[in-house]
């Protein structure tokens, strides 16, 4: 494409769209319907970063009242990008399910719209609790194709299925500035929002997870509740910063955000279950599992500490998973501490 007057290198700029529309072209039997509902998950980020940027002067901040299934107090914003991600997707005839971590249950299609061929999850904002402090948040989606046939309503079943059958994921990073990360199964792809011109812009082509770890990312003020494994775990990577592969510690307490470094600085980052929480904290269908595959396609692992996360078949919509994701030898590492001591 020969250059524009406006934008001297207009070839390289690489909008979401076009790059997803170049990676529908791996997909011969692609309908385009998977591109158009990224690009929708795309739109609902912006708004997203828009509400958030003018919440302070909106004086949106601060809790609604409301609780929500996690008996959590429900902060405006996340209940904002809640309904943001729903109405942009309801309508469209592309899904036939959707989940919410700020739903008890699925989300079904209005019977007045035709129901489509995939199944929606997401966490709208994780991190939420972190919102007054100026930390960065998230948003986290999972996409799969529907089980049942298409035109009948999508079921419970649709959004159990096991992380291996994921056929796109991604986040968007509300941070310093606003990232869209996803992948298709194609390599893992990063997009930095131009407020200018509201666009998200091609900077991060096919992430690869560093081979050497630079920061290792847990809640060590846990430390007591951990298992003797994840304990000895943890002092091996202190024991590291002693040798010439330093790491440092690095924790912000928002899920994307800690991903989002270890992914592009190289690590590990770990929420292990512990005597408060057998089951462990985070999420397994809306968190663990679309991060698991944006690691393992950009050549990293992600485990519950005794298995690949994306092997599990979940049981329940909001069920809870021990995660440790990053550098696949780390990772590893961890399973054989735990194996080891328990
Ligand atoms: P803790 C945020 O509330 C969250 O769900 C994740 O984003 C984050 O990784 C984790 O909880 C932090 O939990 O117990 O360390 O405050």
């Amino acid at each position: 494409m020969a250059s524009s007057p406006f934008a001297p290198n207009i070839d390289t700029i690489i909008t979401i769209e076009r790059h997803i529309l170049e990676q529908q072209s791996f997909h011969p039997e692609a309908t385009g319907v998977l591109t158009s509902l990224l690009y929708d998950i795309a739109l609902a980020g912006k708004m997203i970063a828009s509400q958030m940027a003018r919440a302070g002067l909106a004086q949106i901040l601060g809790k609604t009242g409301g609780i929500n299934i996690q008996g959590e107090q429900v902060m405006k914003l996340d209940k904002l990008a809640d309904e943001t991600m729903y109405m942009l997707n309801d309508h469209t005839g592309r899904l036939a399910v959707m989940a919410s971590e700020e739903h008890e249950h699925i989300i079904p299609i209005p019977k007045e719209y035709h129901s489509g061929k995939y199944v929606l999850m997401f966490d709208p904002l994780d991190g939420s609790s972190n919102i007054d402090y100026n930390v960065g948040v998230g948003t986290i989606f999972a996409i799969y194709q529907r089980l049942g046939v298409e035109g009948e309503a999508g079921t419970i079943e649709d959004c159990l299925q096991p992380g291996s059958k994921l056929v796109a994921a991604g986040y968007i990073v509300y941070g310093a500035s606003t990232m869209f990360v996803y992948s298709t199964g194609e390599g893992v792809h990063g997009f930095t929002l131009d407020p200018s011109i509201g666009e998200f812009l091609l900077s991060h082509e096919n992430i690869q997870i560093p081979k050497i770890p630079t920061y290792y990312s847990c809640n060590q003020g846990y430390y007591t509740r951990w298992s003797e494994g994840v304990q000895k775990f943890t002092r091996y990577l202190q024991e590291m910063t002693n040798t010439t592969r330093s790491i440092s510690m690095r924790y912000v307490g928002s899920l994307v955000v800690d991903f989002h470094r270890t992914l592009l600085a190289g690590g590990i980052f770990y929420y292990p279950a512990d005597v408060s929480k057998p089951e462990g904290k985070l999420r397994l269908t809306y968190e663990a599992n679309p991060l698991a595959f944006i690691v393992k396609q950009a050549g990293g692992y992600a485990s519950n500490g005794h298995q690949d996360i994306l092997e599990i078949k979940p049981h329940a919509l909001h069920q809870r998973t021990a995660l440790y994701i990053g550098n696949q030898e780390l990772v590893r590492e961890a399973e054989e501490n735990i194996k080891r001591y328990g």
